[in-house]
């Protein structure tokens, strides 16, 4: 067991268990029932276990390793990768939306980020929960990628108030799980039984259910305005809809995929492959097309496909100047495909050459995100304690690549296209729904560069000025002309 921030408990702090052990807890029970539920996932696993050990075992064993087409990994991060996953639902309430995010503050997970895809014709707008505290993302960074249907978006009046009123009847949470939240809220944490219970109670939100809570008449209706509408309202709850293991490589993912008996798409999302990889690749098998009962239990058989398995390779995080840059090359691509020219990978190896490609010259010139840390205490003759560039010129201080914790609009979008084979893709009424989303999370979305940027910063004082005092106040920043 560990202690929480004593400002937080009424309790002997040793009575709780931390929030990162709750998070790894379930984490690991959401992919034992996946893996249950869509045996291909457990395929999937086995490949990347397989991949990432190749890699592993072709890099140089002394630190920090540097892995071909991978960035260099520092321990911590070598050690959650077999377990590191994230994965994604979609809920239909304010209320739903807003529960879950009490509930997943339970588990040290805070909502990141604002990703409307109605740009893309889906009719959800997201957030994604995951651990912010650099000490947490280490330990086990866990994400979902959390989605909230826009009925307001469904254009046939009495086919939303439907839609509305069977969201309003459903209670996605069991009695305990809303209980113990409340628990945790009012105490400050939960002892390790009471979180092993609500790690037991939680799950079953996510579990699949054969069984529809509509007619299949209804279903259809749904289905027709959108396959997500039906995806989220017919059903009991939130049942998980992929989850995703990461790799070092996933170009050889890819080609081991269809090897193993798993119908791979055909392209990877994101950046074309690089030497140092920014962002975000993923790749994914299409859904499965799974038996439901209709109706009442005698109601009759068809089915739903939701369902599927992804698999993604992380790089470095980018600054906005570094997404900017991204996003225009993107587009660059995508207006050489509306002209013709040959296939996706060519385009965008061709569009990405204007991107840097090595550690250097992406912190150089700001695209990316760094951590610096200390080789030695000592400072090598003639350099100044408080010019970083110095140091990082004469060694005394290193510079490690920040991963990129969360997910691409673009990449999201295109997820859900692919695997919902989505004939809608006009474009739904793009108003900013931002508030209203905000409004029924219960707080503000995080900016994800902000807190990149911070951890940045923190890394960079703590070099220029070494270690603090425990229990000193932090200095202000600024005060000695260093630019983050
Ligand atoms: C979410 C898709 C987004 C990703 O990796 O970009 C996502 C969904 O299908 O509900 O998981
Ligand atoms: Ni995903």
């Amino acid at each position: 067991m560990q202690s929480v921030p004593s400002s937080l408990t009424t309790a002997p702090a040793g009575e709780f268990l931390s929030s990162d052990s709750i998070r790894e807890r379930f984490a690991r029970a959401m992919s034992a029932m996946y893996r249950e539920e869509v045996p291909q996932y457990g395929t999937l696993l086995d490949i990347v276990a397989q991949v990432n050990a190749q890699v592993l075992g072709r890099a140089p064993a002394s630190p920090p390793a540097s892995l071909p087409a991978s960035l260099p990994m520092t321990q911590a991060e070598l050690e959650r990768l077999g377990a590191e996953r994230h994965g994604a639902i979609r809920v239909g309430s304010a209320r739903e939306l807003g529960m879950l995010r009490r509930m997943f503050a339970v588990l040290g997970m805070q909502p990141v980020g604002y990703y409307d895809l109605s740009a893309a014709g889906v009719p959800v707008h997201s957030t994604a929960f995951r651990p912010v505290e650099p000490e947490a993302l280490a330990r086990n960074p866990f994400r979902l990628f959390t989605s909230l249907l826009r009925l307001e978006l469904i254009e046939d009046p009495q086919l939303r108030a439907l839609a509305a009123q069977r969201l309003e009847q459903r209670e996605i949470f069991s009695p305990e799980a809303l209980r113990l939240t409340r628990e945790f809220e009012l105490r400050g944490g939960l002892a390790e039984s009471q979180a092993d219970a609500f790690v037991r109670e939680l799950l079953q939100t996510f579990r699949w259910h054969g069984q529809a809570t509509v007619p299949l008449e209804t279903y259809r209706r749904m289905h027709a305005a959108h396959r997500l509408v039906a995806d989220v309202v017919c059903f009991r709850g939130p049942h998980i809809n992929h989850l995703t293991p990461r790799t070092l490589d996933i170009d050889a993912v890819q080609e081991l995929m269809p090897r193993h008996g798993i119908a791979a798409k055909e392209t990877i999302e994101g950046p074309p492959r690089r030497k140092v990889p920014i962002l975000l690749r993923q790749t994914s098998f299409k859904a499965l097309a799974e038996a439901v009962r209709f109706g009442d239990g005698e109601g009759p058989l068809g089915e739903h496909t939701a369902r599927f398995g992804e698999v993604e390779q992380r790089g470095i995080a980018l600054t906005p100047g570094g997404r900017a840059l991204y996003d225009r090359l993107l587009r660059e691509a995508d207006a050489a495909a509306q002209s013709g020219a040959p296939d996706h990978a060519a385009r965008l190896e061709q569009a990405f050459q204007a991107f840097p490609d090595d550690l250097e010259a992406l912190r150089r010139q700001g695209l990316g995100y760094f951590e610096y840390s200390r080789v030695s205490e000592a400072i090598p003759a003639g350099v100044a304690a408080h010019d970083l560039e110095a140091l990082v010129a004469a060694g005394a201080v290193q510079a490690r690549p920040i991963v990129y914790e969360d997910f691409l609009p673009v990449s999201a979008a295109g997820i859900f296209q692919s695997n919902l084979g989505d004939a809608a893709r006009g474009a739904l009424r793009a108003a900013d729904a931002r508030a209203e989303f905000e409004g029924a999370l219960g707080c503000a979305a995080l900016d994800e560069f902000a807190l990149y940027e911070a951890q940045q910063a923190a890394s960079i004082e703590r070099c220029l000025r070494g270690p603090r005092p425990v229990g000193a106040p932090p200095r202000p920043r600024g005060d000695d002309g260093v630019a983050p």
